[in-house]
């Protein structure tokens, strides 16, 4: 039997906390060989709600989980984590501009990157779901010094997973056929869901669908799929998001198969042309816990145009926490 790894779940009495730790304990995400320890970080009123689901988690009896601990402390919560997963964040309320869900998330995510600066394993792996993400990833990336800033990560999986999904919808075809689809920049509804270079089974899916819904319906879809998914449940994407991150956790884990991309967002070194430290969602490859980007890709007026439109929405973020980040 391996040595249990430690890992830590923020927002874990929320939705998607619910769909994602019965996942993880029951070794979908770093297989069904690979005990865990959950260390559950919860905000104070919410932590009889945590109690609950540990005794649900519990009630499960899954032989891969040695462990779970609750706190309201994040050095607590992180304390010796190799595994992260940040979902809690506050949400928008009512009549909260932009820049103040930036802000008041930036004070949430700079006290935890500092938490993880200060207790987590020296292997540690961060991956942030709790929106705004991305910018989020980039203060607690920023908020936590000692840690290679590579191990800081925001999710796009859900955008990809959508994005594939459609495809094989449409082309009436397994979502295993679908690959080299890649999102770019932001989680948000200016991310890039680029099919320009996604193949189904090797042939080009520009070469099967038709161009106007590619550009049009089906960009517009998956930009739109959490919308449409609140209008219908009443209820914001949970169990879906949850798979994502499990997706992205399980490929950072394990590694990208051969000639497999996911989309990732880390930050950039400059490549294509995003200013560097954005954190921005790239298609990268997996090997050994390392990402390597897929260089070399090229882009039209029109996928370029997205692709900047997305960068300058990063771009604001991050100047609207710019005092942050000094
Ligand atoms: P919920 O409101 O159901 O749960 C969030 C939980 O986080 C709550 O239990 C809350 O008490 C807790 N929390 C808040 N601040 C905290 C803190 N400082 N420390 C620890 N816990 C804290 O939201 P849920 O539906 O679970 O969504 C969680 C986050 O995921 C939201 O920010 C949401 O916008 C984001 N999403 C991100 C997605 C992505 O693809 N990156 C997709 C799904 C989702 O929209």
């Amino acid at each position: 039997m391996k040595a249990p790894i430690r890992v830590a779940v923020t927002g874990a009495a929320g939705n998607i906390g619910y769909a994602l730790l019965f996942r993880i304990a029951s070794g979908d995400c770093f297989g069904k060989d690979q005990p865990v320890i959950l260390q559950l970080l919860e905000v104070t009123p919410s932590m009889s709600k945590l109690e609950g689901v540990v005794m649900e988690l519990l009630d499960c009896a899954f032989p891969l989980l040695q462990g779970v601990e609750i706190s309201d402390d994040p050095n607590v919560a992180f304390k010796g984590a190799n595994q992260c997963f940040l979902v809690g964040s506050r949400p928008r309320g009512p009549g909260m501009e932009r820049s103040d869900l930036l802000k008041v998330n930036g004070a949430i995510f700079t006290a935890q990157g500092k938490a993880i600066n200060d207790n987590a394993a020296a292997d540690v792996r961060v991956c942030v779901v709790g929106n705004p993400c991305n910018t989020n990833a980039l203060i607690a990336m920023h908020s936590a010094p000692n840690i290679p800033a590579d191990r800081f990560t925001a999710m796009t999986r859900l955008d990809q997973n959508r994005a594939a999904s459609q495809l094989a919808a449409k082309l009436g075809k397994p979502v295993t056929s679908i690959k080299n689809l890649v999102v770019w920049g932001n989680h948000s509804p200016t991310m890039f869901a680029d099919y320009l270079h996604a193949t189904v089974d090797g042939v080009p899916v520009v070469d099967l669908i038709d161009a106007e819904w590619l550009s049009t319906t089906f960009i517009q879809t998956v930009a739109q799929r959490g919308k449409a998914i609140i209008d219908a449940r009443g209820q914001s994407s949970a169990a879906s998001a949850a798979g994502a991150a499990i997706d992205h956790m399980a490929t950072w884990f394990h590694g990208t198969a051969p000639g497999e991309w996911a989309s990732v967002a880390i930050p950039s070194q400059g490549w294509y042309g995003v200013p560097k430290g954005l954190m921005f969602s790239f298609p990268v490859t997996i090997k050994d816990g390392v990402f390597t980007v897929v260089e070399g890709l090229k882009h039209g007026a029109f996928a370029q145009g997205k692709i900047d439109i997305t960068t300058r929405e990063l771009e604001e973020e991050r100047a609207a926490i710019a005092d942050l980040l000094s």
